[in-house]
């Protein structure tokens, strides 16, 4: 039986409904401040969150929506600075203390801590986004309580790929079945699923419609006590709030499952 010994974290969308409030407007500002007069409403936006990772974002944007525009300099380095401009823009929003937490996530990476569960973060956006983040809306020193913070391009290729979890794992030692993934996306959920992490996917908004076909079990949210989750697929359970019992249940859940598998 596998024993829990890790929680993995997505941050956009899992730790933090960052993405509509928060990189949209941030993406926008950039645009207006690079005299640009492109404009991410809430519905596109949604359709290019298919591309993870805010220079691809942009660059997929350009292939598919502007395809006549001429950068001023080389492409891969004009997106770059536009991106480095988005990033400013984005620190700045949440410096400003506007993104909470989503329910139960505190709940759960103090119940963590306190039972000496190792964490990690497994994520796509920019280091600084990640540490402004757990500043902001966790604690001004909640970035030490994760013991690898893997972001951004630190790795090869952003998900679906699965670089960013074998990073974390390798950089733990642990085996993916000591671990549990938690995950708001498709493209998430793949890059776990690809390392064999077994994978709660709390959904938001934005990932509604995906499909969340091999997670262990998909939740609206963690929940509190008096803010229950509702599960969306998988089995059903007889709680208020996911706390590291349901997570032990999961792994051995996950494991029976790919027992199961031919
Ligand atoms: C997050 C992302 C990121 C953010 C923007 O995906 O796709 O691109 O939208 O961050 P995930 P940057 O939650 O799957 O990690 O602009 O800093 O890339
Ligand atoms: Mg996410």
């Amino acid at each position: 039986m596998s024993q829990l010994q890790a929680l993995i974290f997505d941050v956009d969308g899992t730790l933090a409904d960052t993405e509509r409030d928060g990189h949209r407007i941030a993406f926008n500002r950039a645009f207006r401040e690079a005299g640009l007069d492109w404009e991410w409403a809430v519905d596109l936006y949604g359709e290019l969150l298919e591309v993870a990772g805010g220079k691809e974002r942009i660059q997929h944007y350009l292939k598919t929506h502007q395809a006549d525009f001429q950068p001023t300099a080389d492409l891969n380095s004009w997106v770059a600075e536009l991106h480095r401009m988005k990033t400013q823009h984005y620190q700045q929003l949440l410096q400003e203390g506007i993104i909470p937490l989503r329910p139960g996530v505190q709940r759960l990476i103090q119940a963590a801590r306190a039972a000496g569960i190792r964490m990690a973060i497994a994520t796509t956006t920019t280091p600084e986004n990640v540490t402004a983040l757990l500043e902001t809306a966790l604690a001004p020193d909640s970035p030490s309580w994760f013991e690898v913070i893997a972001a951004g391009d630190m790795v090869a290729a952003k998900k679906p790929a699965p670089d960013v979890y074998h990073y974390v794992l390798q950089a733990m030692d642990l085996p993916p079945q000591a671990c549990l993934a938690i995950e708001d996306s498709y493209q998430g959920l793949q890059a776990a699923l690809q390392v064999g992490i077994p994978t709660l996917i709390t959904l938001n908004d934005y990932t509604r419609h995906h499909d969340f076909t091999g997670a262990v079990l998909v939740l609206d949210h963690l929940g509190e006590p008096d803010q229950p989750f509702q599960t969306i697929a998988g089995q059903s359970i007889a709680a208020s709030h996911f706390d590291l019992v349901l997570a032990q249940s999961l792994l051995e859940m996950g494991a029976a499952n790919s027992q199961s598998t031919p």
